[in-house]
């Protein structure tokens, strides 16, 4: 991703603060695994998306004056005998190539920096009032961030007459209208996501555990340029299929078995979300058809009613009503409301530096979203987990499937597994 990218997002965030404030992003730190082992290093993806930047313990401010934004980045200082065990860190000047920041200065500095900010000792018209955090939050119990603790431990211990404000939904905003170079690089993981299906689909046979499937298509992503998984790959035969984040992936793959496989490439931090069903055997039993054309009717149906003004409800109705239809159809149920046994989720996400990327979901559905469509229908009775999801854009009128290379009809899917099949 160029520089002009985040140069750009900076200055759209600092349309939307206050004269004479300032925001404050943390990139994220290192988490604890096992004794000295850390997590692999996961950065705050609205701190990317401002720098471009991929690394632990680094800060940006933005002060905004007389409409003028200043961005100042804090870096930690290479250590030589660190650089020998794991490497340089990001120099001031590579730091300031990638973000387009051009002041990059050692992080030592920066309560320094601070206190000349928020200091009203002397009253200066450009004294800071109000500050920008992107306090983002998290049900799991004991979660914290950087810049929860830095609400706490220093804003409102040492400065509790500036006002902190919360910028996390401003930047959701932002982040949910994709430019052009976004919609590219989702692309481009849907490229590697396709061969990765391909790849999976080709050497699936009874005998096999799930993991080996799975093994196939991360294979092909690593393989396919220094890309990264956009989550853990699901890959579930028979009635694994019918839980929905399911992450075994150990059972022996059956010949009479659907698999499920619910995956993505990630590309620069940019993903993609796609989910396909595939009989073991090469060939759909009429039944295991009947329930993968029902979902892919909807899956059809859905693409072609999304368009920007749409809201969330009335997509999520729109798909529910259908699958009800299809659930009367193949038997499963006689009155509307037991359509909840049947399919349990909602019909789609917004899509892009995260799987489940943040949306204010009040916007409803607008041109320039990705997001996913993906209907189901899971018969724990039978076995039978179909899911069937596509990424698309939505644009001025409707929406462009970018997933629409990827293979998805059952004659397609045989003809494809037949000539692998000996
Ligand atoms: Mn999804």
């Amino acid at each position: 991703m160029n520089q002009n990218f985040f140069i750009n997002n900076r200055i759209r965030l600092g349309k939307l603060m206050k004269d004479n404030s300032l925001a404050v992003f943390f990139s994220g730190r290192k988490i604890q695994k096992s004794a000295d082992q850390d997590f692999p290093f996961e950065v705050d993806k609205n701190f990317y998306y401002l720098t471009g930047l991929n690394q632990a313990n680094i800060v940006l401010t933005l002060f905004k004056k007389q409409n003028d934004l200043k961005a100042t980045l804090y870096i930690e200082e290479n250590d030589p005998i660190l650089v020998k065990w794991v490497g340089m860190k990001y120099t001031k000047e590579e730091a300031a190539l990638i973000s387009g920041v051009n002041q990059v200065v050692y992080a030592n500095l920066f309560d320094n920096h601070l206190f000349a900010y928020f200091n009203n000792s002397r009253y200066q018209s450009d004294c800071v009032r109000h500050v920008y955090l992107n306090l983002e939050r998290s049900s799991l119990p004991g979660y914290t961030n950087q810049a929860l603790e830095f609400a706490n431990l220093t804003m409102t211990a040492k400065y509790p007459e500036v006002t902190v404000i919360n910028a996390y939904e401003m930047m959701v905003g932002l982040r949910m209208i994709k430019s052009e170079e976004e919609i590219a690089l989702v692309k481009s993981s849907l490229k590697t996501t396709k061969k990765g299906i391909e790849s999976l689909m080709s050497h699936a046979q009874a005998g096999l555990y799930e993991y080996q499937l799975e093994a196939y298509f991360d294979w092909q992503v690593k393989c396919d340029g220094n890309r990264d998984l956009a989550f853990k790959t699901i890959a579930a035969s028979g009635k694994n299929a019918t839980i929905l984040h399911y992450e075994d992936n150990n059972s022996l793959l059956k010949n009479d078995n659907l698999v499920l496989f619910d995956l993505g490439a990630r590309t620069e931090f940019y993903v993609s979300d796609i989910t396909r069903v595939f009989p073991v055997s090469g060939k759909f039993t009429a039944r295991q058809k009947a329930v993968y054309d029902a979902v892919l009717d909807v899956n059809k149906r859905c693409i072609a009613y999304l368009k920007p003004g749409l809201s969330w409800a009335e997509f999520n109705k729109f798909a529910k009503d259908l699958l009800t239809q299809h659930a009367y159809e193949l038997g499963l149920i006689k009155e509307d409301q037991e359509i909840s046994k049947y399919y349990y989720h909602s019909i789609g996400h917004s899509l892009g530096l995260d799987t489940h990327d943040p949306t204010l979901y009040d916007w409803g559905i607008k041109e320039g979203m990705i997001i996913t469509v993906e209907p189901g229908l899971y018969i724990e009775e039978e076995g039978i987990g179909v899911r069937i999801e596509d990424n698309v854009l939505i644009t001025d009128e409707g929406c462009e499937n970018l997933s629409s290379e990827i293979i998805k009809e059952t004659a397609d899917i045989e003809s494809f597994m037949a000539t692998y099949k000996k």
